[in-house]
């Protein structure tokens, strides 16, 4: 065995996103693509020597290639050990809980989480820090810089190490261990929840569906539900991961989950259903006949929380992103805490999650968790329902109607334009930030706007400030529309329009959701000129 050190080129656009670098496979199969990216991962981390990396990805296409690179490459480093889940595999919440638990350096996460995968689909690098979450942007910043100007990457011509069977390994002076991915993830949720009620819920009969998009989920929610809580063989559904995913777009939400929302229609449906996403960070959350928002249910999980013994002693404060609805914000306030606006993607949670500010996070995406660990965690969240159904025995749209009995409901939706000019784009949010200046004060279709910005975050941990994080348009009844752009695609630009009214009226909790938002996605539409500057009638995708 031995190290070399081979020259190679800056390759321009390897900048990371809202989580991580993603391109598409057939860019990360270039030569030299994702050894440039590790290298400049590796040049950018100080007195990691020595130290132990996590990796794992979500067992799509190309990742058995990918780590064995990795592997070879943080040899040739100098780093003292990997622990790498079997198979390569390890969900995005498994991964930032064991390098908690083992104190770890950091780690490589790869998956294009929701993406979808295959040869022709889309891969993905991404770097956590010791904590256990994603680097926050001055980690990413320079690790983008690094690759502007890297000349060389080293790497062992050790062979491959054997990924499939448990054991320790070596290369050059690393340690390798290759480590059961779901065992530490397992044992942390025995902590949290109540195991006991939630499997004599199933021994009584209720019964579930989780669909796992054959994506990563699959070997953690068998383990955990179908093992330890004995709900019945084939509650899981799609739970081998595949590396295409089976051809799913493996993004939970009633549109792509379309078979999982069939199966939850009519008197013979499961009592609940669940779908989590490619890495296993996203979770959606179904009743029969009945979807829950992903912001409705942050808020739901922060009202109920003391039933789960994770979180018995109440929570300290809530965070979610800013384009999530405001419901959680209404919780904070009869809890008397906290309730953080965070620009979107998790890595913004983790200094909140760090000092003690935060207890639960979560964003409009279907993501939800917690300070358990500095991920979102889909089956987490699923786990937190079940336990709060086995506590207060109620169906999930009861919950849900009771809850906003209580605080209201914020009607929400998110609208996609998928792959659209990039440089249109870029144009439509030029075109909205030329007039916030003249909007505040202004009436809109009967709305008055009380305020109107390009979010910028200052976070209270270290002052560090992120500007133009979303154009947000705000009404005086609190109604609002967000526009921004998506940090995650890798064809074209994708125009995120989000949309939240408030109801507190419980005789209008029943409107259809996009009736209900139509005058404010009217309003939005001709703000932004979408129709003119994309050439699309229509969203791709509601959620
Ligand atoms: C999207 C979501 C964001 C989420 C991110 C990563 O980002 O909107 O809320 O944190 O994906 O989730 P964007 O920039 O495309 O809007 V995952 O499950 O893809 O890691
Ligand atoms: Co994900």
């Amino acid at each position: 065995m031995a190290t070399t050190t081979i020259s190679t080129q800056p390759i321009p656009g390897q900048k990371p996103g809202t989580s991580g670098l993603r391109k598409k496979v057939t860019i990360f199969r270039e030569p030299s693509y994702l050894e440039n990216f590790v290298q400049s991962i590796f040049d950018s981390l100080e007195g990691s020597q020595g130290q132990t990396l996590v990796l794992g990805g979500d067992g799509r296409f190309h990742n058995r290639v990918a780590v064995q690179t990795i592997l070879k490459m943080a040899a040739a480093h100098g780093f003292g050990r990997v622990m790498v889940g079997r198979g390569g595999l390890f969900s995005t919440p498994a991964i930032s809980c064991v390098i908690r638990k083992a104190g770890a350096f950091g780690g490589i996460v790869l998956s294009a989480s929701h993406n979808p995968g295959g040869p022709d689909g889309d891969f993905g690098i991404k770097y956590n820090v010791g904590n256990g979450g994603p680097a926050p942007e001055k980690v990413t910043d320079a690790i983008y810089a690094k690759t502007g100007t890297i000349r060389e990457y080293r790497i062992s011509d050790a062979p491959d190490v054997d990924l499939d069977t448990i054991g320790r390994y070596a290369i050059e002076n690393m340690t390798i261990d290759v480590i059961d991915p779901v065992a530490d993830y397992a044992a942390l949720m025995q902590d949290l929840f109540d195991f006991d009620a939630i499997r004599a819920l199933f021994a009584r009969g209720f019964t579930m569906r989780f669909d796992a998009m054959s994506a990563i989920g699959g070997p953690y929610a068998k383990t955990i539900l179908e093992g330890l809580l004995s709900a019945p063989a084939g509650t899981v559904t799609h739970g081998e991961p595949l590396e295409d995913f089976g051809g799913h777009h493996p993004d939970p939400n009633p549109v792509n989950a379309a078979d999982l929302i069939a199966h939850m229609s009519g008197a013979a449906a499961p009592d609940f259903g669940a779908a989590s996403d490619g890495d296993a960070d996203r979770n959606m959350i179904v009743g029969r006949d009945f979807c829950v928002a992903p912001s409705d249910s942050l808020a739901i999980l922060a009202a109920n929380a003391t039933l789960a013994p994770g979180y018995r002693d109440g929570l300290v404060g809530i965070a979610r992103s800013m384009p999530t609805s405001t419901a959680a914000d209404r919780v904070a306030a009869a809890l008397g805490i906290r309730c953080y606006e965070t620009p979107t993607g998790w890595k913004f949670f983790g200094n909140l999650l760090d000092a003690g500010m935060a207890t639960l996070c979560g964003e409009e995406s279907y993501g939800t968790g917690s300070n358990h660990i500095r991920e979102k965690d889909g089956l987490w969240a699923v786990l937190f329902w079940l336990n709060i159904l086995a506590a207060n025995g109620k169906t999930v749209d009861t919950l849900v109607r009771e809850h906003w009995a209580r605080f209201g409901r914020n009607y929400y939706s998110r609208h996609d334009y998928e792959a659209i000019d990039s440089a249109a784009a870029a144009a439509l949010m030029e075109h909205l930030r030329a007039q916030l200046p003249s909007l505040a004060g202004r009436d809109l279709d009967g709305y008055t706007v009380a305020l109107a910005d390009d979010f910028e975050y200052t976070d209270p941990v270290d002052g560090s400030v992120s500007k133009q994080q979303g154009v947000r348009i705000v009404f005086a009844d609190g109604s609002r529309i967000v526009f921004r752009l998506s940090g995650t695609g890798t064809e074209g630009a994708t125009l995120r329009l989000y949309l939240e009214r408030y109801e507190a009226d419980l005789t209008k909790h029943d409107i259809p959701t996009q009736t209900a938002l139509a005058d404010l996605i009217a309003i939005a539409g001709r703000v932004a000129d979408i129709a003119a500057r994309t050439g699309r009638t229509e969203p791709t995708v509601v959620t």
